[in-house]
Formats: structure tokens, C-alpha cells, sequence
């Protein structure tokens, strides 16, 4: 997929070296975009091993995404993808599915609420172990309804992010929200992603992204359109060459990248580097302070 290769190249040609909190720093660039036509076939990337027990994983992940579960248990018994991130009892902080099918609304209401009495479909009115009852909205259904009553609606939002869960939360949604947008009778996804792993998390997303879309389009009856994606910290990690992470041209390139930025003197100081890269046009300079 020409698209994601030229991310990659982007990437690791003008992207800015970054720390970050894994303490493995980065490559990074901002505001990565691009479109594919899923007409023309699955995007399917073979930078890395997407296939047998990896495939098996990733539709198992996305079964699990819609079924609005907030533990892992079910999906353990096919990967231990997010195993690590939850507690003994299988209780997961990371709530792509459950707020996709559960997303909890105010007790109080909503500002200016007022339920059209069509749309309490989507509404579920949950009760905890302690007898509490609260009521929580299936965006998912709202999507599929809406594609056959108003398939015209650029409202067909679906939103994993909540601030007060992901404030909190040891692994925030990465790729937080969709959108499902239907033009000349195609329907076309467009996924933002705040932090994308370009190297290892990057092309499961995109596949399993591209898999919701034919999913959706074909419960829909509608024609498979484009996948849309942005990427808003795009970014390679230091490390991913050595961990066999990536390989063939992309390693490559990726060694080149590394090599320039630590010839450049101290790799961890990003001034220095740019005053090596760029003696000429520093001479003489003033109000060099605002680089970080
Ligand atoms: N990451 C992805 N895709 C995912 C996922 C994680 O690329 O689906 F769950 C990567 C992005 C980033 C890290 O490198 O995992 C999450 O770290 P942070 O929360 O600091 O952005």
C-alpha cells in the first residue's frame, strides 16, 4: 500500500526525534493523512506478519470491539492481546467496545435533553451488582440505523474517548473516534488516531478499521467505499530495528535514520542535533531560544 510506505517515508525523512513517556524515543511526525480505495481490495500491509494466529487476533479484537464487553475474557480465549493490561479478573480501563455499544449518559440528562421517542432504541438501561441503574447509548446501532434511514447524515460519529476515563486510564483509546460517511451510494470510514506506532501498531489498525468498514457496508447493503486515516503523532520507535519489528527496505531506511541522528552528536539533544545538521544557517542567528 503505496500510501503507508510514504508515511513511513515522511516519517523517517522529515520527522523530528521525540522522547516519550515508554522511554524508547522516537521518530515522529504530525498530522499524518491519507485515503485507500477498498474497492479495489484489503489493504493488507506485508511490512510485517499479518497473517495466521496475527489475522485470527485481529478479528477476534474487532468481534470484541462490537460486542461492548468491558472485560477480556472472552476475547482471552482466542488472544492475549490485552491481557497484559488488564486486572486478575479480567477488567479492562481501555473501553474502545464498551463505550462504542455502552456509552454511559449523565444521570442528570444531557443539557437541553429531550429523547425523541425513536431514540430510546439506543438507549440501555444497565443495572450494577449494588442495584444502581444507569443508562448508556449504542452508537454502533445508531450508525446502522442511521445508514438506512438518513444515509445522507454527516453526524454518523462513534466515539471511544472519554476525558474522565481517559484522564485515568493506564492505555487511552489510540485510535479514539470513526466517522461513517456515505457518498454516490459508497460508504466510506475515516478513522482518527491520536498516537500511532508506525512500524507495529499502525497496520493492525488499518486492517481492522478497513474490516469494520466491509462489515458495516455489507449489513448496510451498501458499496464498500474508501478508508480514510489520520494519524495525528505518527511516529517509529528507536528500537523497532532491533526487535525485528520491521525489516527489508523499511529497516533500512529507518538504520540510515538512526545513523544520521546519531552522528549528529548527542542523540538526546535535539538542539545539538540541528545546530550539526545546520551549521551554515546558524551562523550569526539570534533568537535560536524559541527550539526547543
Ligand atoms: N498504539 C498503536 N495502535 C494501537 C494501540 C497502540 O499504534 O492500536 F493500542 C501505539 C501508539 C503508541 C503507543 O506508540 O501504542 C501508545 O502510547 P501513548 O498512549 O503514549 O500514545
Amino acid at each position: 500500500m503505496q500510501q503507508y510506505l510514504d508515511l513511513v517515508d515522511e516519517t523517517l525523512s522529515q520527522g523530528v526525534y521525540k522522547p516519550n513517556r515508554t522511554g524508547v524515543d522516537t521518530i515522529a511526525s504530525f498530522s499524518g493523512q491519507y485515503t485507500v480505495d477498498l474497492s479495489e481490495g484489503f489493504p493488507l500491509l506485508t511490512t510485517k506478519r499479518m497473517d495466521g494466529f496475527r489475522w485470527n487476533s485481529l478479528i477476534h479484537e474487532v468481534l470484541w470491539y462490537l460486542s461492548g464487553e468491558e472485560h477480556v475474557r472472552t476475547l482471552s480465549e482466542h488472544t492475549g492481546i490485552w491481557d497484559a493490561w488488564a486486572d486478575e479478573e479480567g477488567r479492562l480501563d481501555t473501553a474502545y467496545g464498551r463505550f462504542w455499544r455502552r456509552y454511559p449518559i449523565p444521570e442528570e440528562g444531557l443539557p437541553g435533553e429531550s429523547w425523541p421517542d425513536d431514540a430510546h432504541r439506543w438507549v440501555t438501561v444497565e443495572t450494577d451488582a449494588d442495584g444502581t441503574e444507569r443508562r448508556t447509548f449504542d452508537q454502533i446501532r445508531y450508525v446502522l440505523d442511521t445508514l438506512r434511514e438518513s444515509p445522507n447524515s454527516r453526524r454518523m460519529v462513534v466515539n471511544a474517548w472519554h476525558p474522565a476515563n481517559a484522564a485515568v486510564s493506564t492505555l487511552p483509546p489510540c485510535h479514539y473516534t470513526f466517522v461513517v460517511n456515505v457518498q454516490g451510494g459508497r460508504l466510506n470510514l475515516h478513522l482518527t488516531q491520536r498516537s500511532g506506532d508506525i512500524a507495529l501498531g499502525v497496520p493492525f489498525n488499518v486492517a481492522a478499521y478497513s474490516l469494520l468498514a466491509t462489515a458495516i457496508a455489507q449489513r448496510t447493503d451498501f458499496e464498500l467505499g474508501q478508508f480514510g486515516h489520520t494519524i495525528v503523532d505518527a511516529h517509529v520507535y528507536c528500537g523497532q530495528g532491533d526487535r525485528g519489528e520491521w525489516y527489508g527496505e523499511n529497516l533500512e531506511r529507518l538504520q540510515n535514520r538512526l545513523s544520521d541522528v546519531e552522528r549528529a552528536g548527542d542523540y538526546r539533544d535535539v538542539r545539538a542535533w540541528l545546530e550539526d545538521a545546520a551549521p551554515a544557517e546558524r551562523d550569526g542567528e539570534e533568537g535560536y531560544d524559541h527550539v526547543p
